[in-house]
This record gives structure tokens, C-alpha cells and sequence, in this order.
């Protein structure tokens, strides 16, 4: 399974076009509405999410609610477009009195975009740039989380920082604690423990007031793995790779870690390594399984069984309403760099777009292993090696 996307945050939409979904996918676009719903929530967001409620169209590789097994594109508009028709016509000349961006924000694609690119108008770039493209990657990974659904595979996420509040280190459990939907999701910043969200959003606020912007840190799950899923043979088979490779394609992302992570590095062998038990599950079969799960779900860039976590930083958003110093493109004299309208903080935002790019990359992981073309010989083939592995 692979995707790609194409659209401008002030274009008339953003699309997502997945190829390698199997046949016999059940699709639902309340479910993918629902997940483009919450990228859209957060306390922090900026004004342009109460103009848009995204929703996505199917234009393709769907029938009767079943993948086809051919390329899904999947459609989501960009209401804000009929703000920006001229500004963004694909065809005719620039309007008169058009403004051309010419003070690129520091943090931003914007000014080394533009030196790339050959242009002095900063949109040329931000409009791509943009973290309003992630919409089309969560209606991707929503179609990868309905492939994993099958398999018995759940994704989730929640916020455990944000500038300087964390989440109480008793509440991790050592990094690898994994908390019910209904408690990250009715905290307004996606965060499992109400007086860690409270003073989130209290700071949230004073940032906002200060017309600066915050990052923070998040947490993304996988229940209902099987172990074995990826290589150890090759580098590219690695999930290790893959996965962090991926999360670090949303914009901001500045690091990536699995389990323990970095803080393994500081420890012994026998505090880190998560010791082999055997257990009986419900129906009685014998599999050897780990004693906790400081791994993060995954030995040797395979999955384990354990419950795959990932922990990931995202840099405080670039544009601020008191912005830093830049430098006009034009005259290559000092001044503010450009306000463009943005979010305070989009954390809990850039956690949902983390499950999508998890679910993407599992999804082709697992079809690697059990078929692609069609789901019903998915399972088949899935559950023989579950029976295999579950003596
Ligand atoms: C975003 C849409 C954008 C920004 C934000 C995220 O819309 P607009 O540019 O019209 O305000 O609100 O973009 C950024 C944070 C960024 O760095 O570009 C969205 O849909 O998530």
C-alpha cells in the first residue's frame, strides 16, 4: 500500500490517491470523516479550522461500502477556496492588487523554498508546505486503519507534553502506558489525565497572549499486533526505519523514539530488555510473550505482539502573531516576518496525523506478509500463521 497526496492549503481541495488496497476492504466515510474531524480539534487551533468541517469524497476504488482493489482517490474541499479563486487561479493572470509574500517566516518552508524554487513570493511555497496537507494523509490512513481493522489492529494516540506541562512520569509507566479512547478524547487537548490537559490548556492560552506558538510531545499506539511483522533481513523492511521515517514526514516532527528511546541510553541491560514469559491466553494455548514492554512493541525492526509505541517531538509552530525578524526578499531589508494566520498549538492535531502515518506503514507491512490483492485470502492466510505462532 502506498499513497501520495496533491493539493494547496487555498486550492479548491486536497486529494489522497492509495494504491495496493486489497478487495474486500469495508470503507465507511463516517469512519475516515470522523478521523478528519479530530485532526480538526485540539484546543490551540487557529481560524481557519472554523471555517472548514472536512469531509472527504470518494471518487474512486469503492463499491457498495468494498474496496475493488484498485487506486482509492479520495477527495476533501477546501471551502476557504472561494476566499482565494483568484489569488490561486490555476490559469489567467495575477489579480492587480495581489500581495506577494516576500517576508518568509524563520522556521517555515518559506525562505529556503523559495531560494529552491526560483521565486521571490513565499506562497508558491507555504501553500504546499502547509500542515493543511495532512487532511489528505489522515483520509489515507484512515483506508489503512479500515485494512488493519480486519487483522484485529487498533491505532491510537495522546498528547504528553505541551511547552512545559508533561503528563507525571507515574502516568507513562516508564514510557509504555496505553490509555483508553474515551479518556483522551474527551480532553481538549488529547492528553489522558485531566489536570495535565487543564494546565495544557492554560498554557496554550498564555502563549496565545504573548503571540508566540508551542510544541510538544505525543504518544502513538498500536494494539492487536501479531509478532513478525516487518524484517530483520534487510534495511528497508525495518519498522524501526519505516515507521520513523514516516512520523517524521509531518511537518514539525523533530524526533522520533520507540519505547524507552533515548532513555536507554542511560541505563543497564537488565533495565532496559523486556524479559521472555510464557502465558496462556483465553483459549488456552501456550505463547511466549514479554514481561513489560519497554521495546516499544518492536526487537530486531519486527513487531513483537506488544502493544508498538512511538513518542515523537513537534517544534512549536512557525508563525506567530509576534513574529521573529526576517528579512524582505525584495529589498533584503530587516522586517517582521509575515503574519499568516495559524494555530497556537497543534499538537494534539499532529498525534492523529502520527496514527495515519503508523496505520500506512503497518498496513503495507502486514500485506506484505499475508497477500495483497484480496482481503478474504488476507485472512486466511493471516490466521493460519496466528495458529502457527499460537501453539
Ligand atoms: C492548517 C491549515 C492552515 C493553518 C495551519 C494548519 O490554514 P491557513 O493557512 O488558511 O490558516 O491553519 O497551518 C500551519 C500550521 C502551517 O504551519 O502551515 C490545517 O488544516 O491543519
Amino acid at each position: 500500500m502506498d499513497y501520495i497526496t496533491a493539493g494547496e492549503s487555498h486550492g479548491p481541495s486536497l486529494i489522497a490517491v492509495v494504491s495496493g488496497v486489497p478487495a474486500g476492504v469495508t470503507i465507511s466515510t463516517t469512519t475516515i470523516n470522523a478521523d478528519l474531524a479530530r485532526r480538526q480539534s485540539g484546543y490551540g487551533r487557529g481560524g481557519r479550522m472554523a471555517i472548514e468541517t472536512d469531509t472527504v469524497t470518494i471518487k474512486s476504488g469503492v463499491r457498495f461500502g468494498k474496496t475493488l482493489g484498485s487506486p482509492l482517490a479520495l477527495e476533501i474541499e477546501n471551502k476557504d477556496w472561494e476566499n482565494w479563486k483568484e489569488r490561486m487561479a490555476a490559469e489567467g493572470a495575477p489579480p492587480a492588487d495581489l500581495t506577494l509574500e516576500h517576508s518568509p517566516r524563520p522556521g517555515h518552508a518559506d525562505l529556503v523554498g523559495a531560494l529552491k524554487t526560483d521565486t521571490t513570493d513565499c506562497r508558491n511555497i507555504l501553500e504546499r508546505a502547509s500542515a493543511r496537507e495532512t487532511a489528505a494523509r489522515v483520509a489515507a490512513g484512515a483506508v489503512a486503519k479500515a485494512v488493519l481493522a480486519q487483522l484485529g489492529v487498533e491505532i491510537s494516540s495522546y498528547v504528553t507534553r505541551i511547552g512545559s506541562v508533561e503528563l507525571p512520569q507515574k502516568e507513562i509507566e516508564r514510557k509504555s502506558a496505553v490509555f483508553s479512547k474515551e479518556r483522551i478524547e474527551s480532553s481538549p487537548v488529547r492528553c489522558p489525565h485531566e489536570e495535565t490537559s487543564l494546565a495544557m490548556v492554560a498554557a496554550i492560552e498564555n502563549a496565545c497572549e504573548a503571540g508566540t506558538s508551542l510544541g510538544g510531545w505525543f504518544t502513538v499506539a498500536a494494539t492487536g499486533l501479531v509478532p513478525g511483522i516487518g524484517g530483520y533481513a534487510e534495511p528497508s523492511k525495518r519498522l524501526t526505519s519505516s515507521i520513523g521515517a514516516a512520523i517524521l514526514s509531518i511537518p514539525a516532527i523533530k524526533g522520533v523514539e520507540f519505547g524507552l528511546g533515548f532513555a536507554s541510553g542511560t541505563l543497564q541491560g537488565n533495565e532496559v530488555h523486556d524479559a521472555i514469559i510464557c502465558s496462556d491466553d483465553a483459549t488456552g494455548k501456550i505463547q511466549p510473550v514479554r514481561a513489560t514492554n519497554f521495546a516499544g512493541g518492536l526487537e530486531g525492526g519486527m513487531t513483537t505482539g506488544e502493544t508498538l509505541i512511538a513518542h515523537a517531538v513537534m517544534k512549536p509552530i512557525p508563525t506567530m502573531t509576534s513574529p521573529l525578524g526576517t528579512v524582505n526578499l525584495i529589498t533584503h531589508k530587516p522586517v517582521a516576518a509575515s503574519k499568516e494566520r495559524s494555530d497556537v498549538c497543534a499538537v494534539p492535531a499532529a498525534a492523529v496525523v502520527a496514527e495515519a502515518e503508523l496505520a500506512l506503514v503497518l498496513a503495507d507491512a502486514y500485506l506484505d506478509k499475508f497477500g495483497h490483492d484480496t482481503m478474504s485470502d488476507i485472512i486466511a492466510a493471516f490466521e493460519h500463521y496466528v495458529a502457527r505462532v499460537t501453539k
